[in-house]
């Protein structure tokens, strides 16, 4: 695996030349409670790079310095803080193991830093990443060396964000075996989940099978935290209590995924707690399949994922007004964005390190054009939460500017529309009786290959009847 971050470095180098330099930082440890951490996983744009795996490291990419690219500098060895707290690769590891060309231990930054930056005009960095004080310093410095010396040290800071974006976007083969072997481990979890869950388990003890089966298999940690959200729980979009217990005629809206050499999967799947759907349950699943599949099917490259988005719309919008849930035609449900009463996140994200990858959605303004090895989510969603009726704002409006504004200005964008909504005629509308509470979202991993694409996690069923027979297998892990 090593290589892979070689590579990675030296696309860096070339990509910001060499009058200048590149500052990461590895994430620090946080407190969970008293003397407790939270568990340290490291930050996804210096793991990218090094592949080290400790805290408070910094790695700094000097393009053509004398003294090599890479110098990283790390905690030192301490026999004691070893023994309570754990092994350090130390600078001699930093070294053999993690192949950097220099190492120090990270007391010496400041001291090194001047030094190995002397000549570079600018020094690409991401602000927020637990250095700005150093950064800011180190432009004063800059200043005054300047003045009396007529030397230089960076002046200039540049956002290192866009620039790791754009690489991260597009995976190597490496990677995207990483990213196959995470989706597939992520996939068998979920099944498990499938077969094991049923009424009277808590939410907890389904999630607690699933991660079973991935840590078994060789994933040390998830992606980010399990969502098992049963009966009116699947309504809430980012519900990580999983502390209900689950009743008969439940859905289960399991979002979950695990991590492999440090990509992250990310699968949505909703199921029946008995086994069988409901014929309103059935209703909304099969709006949102039949949404998920028109969503996925042009995805290939040159195709963007802002078609993917309109696509899953327009199909959910046509599914809901089928169902009776709003109150317009189709056409007006979309204008007036009514749909975001039941459909209110995007339809996609990237994927890869994060969860949410790196990469900017939109180039100078138009829809990014999908290549081969870009990594996406595909997972619209229909949540009718428990209220009885809803009354529409009959006012068309243009979503992405909205949204675009609430970027620069929230409060005033916000103000807005909601003025622009109080002017506006109202309808209100009953919500059926029977699709009250369902929360339904399908989510698949899709890569864009040279002929079109894989959805990576089709492993998971999705159709109605499979997942049914799926529920009624026995599961691994039950006692019963
Ligand atoms: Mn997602």
């Amino acid at each position: 695996m090593p290589d892979r971050f070689r590579e990675h470095r030296s696309k860096l180098s070339s990509q910001i030349g060499s009058d200048a330099a590149a500052l990461v930082p590895a994430s620090t440890e946080t407190i969970r409670n008293d003397d407790v951490t939270h568990e340290f996983r490291q930050n996804s744009e210096f793991f990218y790079l090094t592949g080290f795996h400790e805290p408070e490291a910094v790695a700094l990419l000097v393009p053509g310095h004398p003294d090599g690219d890479y110098h990283l500098f790390v905690r030192p060895r301490d026999r004691n803080e070893e023994i309570w707290n754990g092994y350090r690769v130390g600078k001699e590891g930093a070294k053999e193991r993690f192949q950097a060309d220099q190492s120090y231990e990270i007391t010496e930054l400041d001291t090194m830093l001047a030094q190995l930056l002397l000549g570079r005009e600018r020094l690409f960095y991401r602000s927020g990443n637990g250095h700005d004080r150093r950064v800011q310093t180190l432009l004063e410095k800059s200043r005054n060396y300047h003045k009396r010396t007529g030397k230089v040290l960076p002046s200039t800071i540049v956002d290192l964000a866009p620039v790791l974006g754009e690489m991260r976007l597009r995976k190597t083969a490496a990677e995207i075996e990483s990213l196959r072997a995470a989706c597939s481990l992520s996939a068998e979890g979920h099944r498990e989940a499938m077969r094991f869950a049923h009424p009277e388990l808590a939410e907890y003890q389904v999630q607690a099978a699933m991660e079973y089966v991935w840590r078994e298999g060789g994933s040390p940690r998830n992606g980010y935290p399990s969502i098992v959200a049963s009966g009116p729980n699947a309504c809430i979009l980012h519900y990580v209590e999983n502390d209900r217990m689950i009743e008969d005629g439940d859905l289960i809206l399991i979002d979950a995924a695990c991590e492999v050499d440090y990509f992250s999967s990310d699968i949505t799947r909703t199921f029946p707690a008995n086994g069988s759907f409901t014929g309103p349950q059935a209703a909304i699943y099969e709006v949102v399949l039949t949404a998920q599949k028109a969503a996925i099917s042009p995805a290939r490259p040159g195709a963007t994922i802002r078609l993917m988005h309109e696509t899953s719309m327009e199909v959910l919008t046509e599914g809901l007004v089928d169902l009776g849930l709003l109150p317009r035609n189709v056409d007006d449900s979309l204008a007036m964005n009514h749909y975001r009463e039941f459909f209110m996140h995007g339809t996609s994200h990237w994927l890869g390190l994060d969860v949410h990858d790196a990469g900017s959605y939109r180039v100078e303004g138009k829809p990014r054009v999908l290549e081969p090895g870009m990594a996406f989510t595909v997972e619209p969603g229909v949540y009718v939460d428990g209220r009885e009726e809803i009354e529409f704002n009959l006012h068309a409006y243009d979503l992405d500017e909205h949204l675009e504004q609430s970027f620069l200005d929230p409060s005033g964008a916000k103000k807005r529309l909601e003025e622009a909504k109080e002017k506006a005629d109202k309808v209100t509308h009953k919500v059926p009786a029977e699709f009250r509470g369902i929360g339904v979202r399908i989510e698949d991993d899709i890569l864009i290959t040279e002929s079109g694409h894989d959805n990576l996690t089709s492993f998971v069923p999705r159709e109605i009847d499979e997942v049914e027979a799926l529920c009624t297998q026995q599961s691994w892990l039950s006692r019963a």
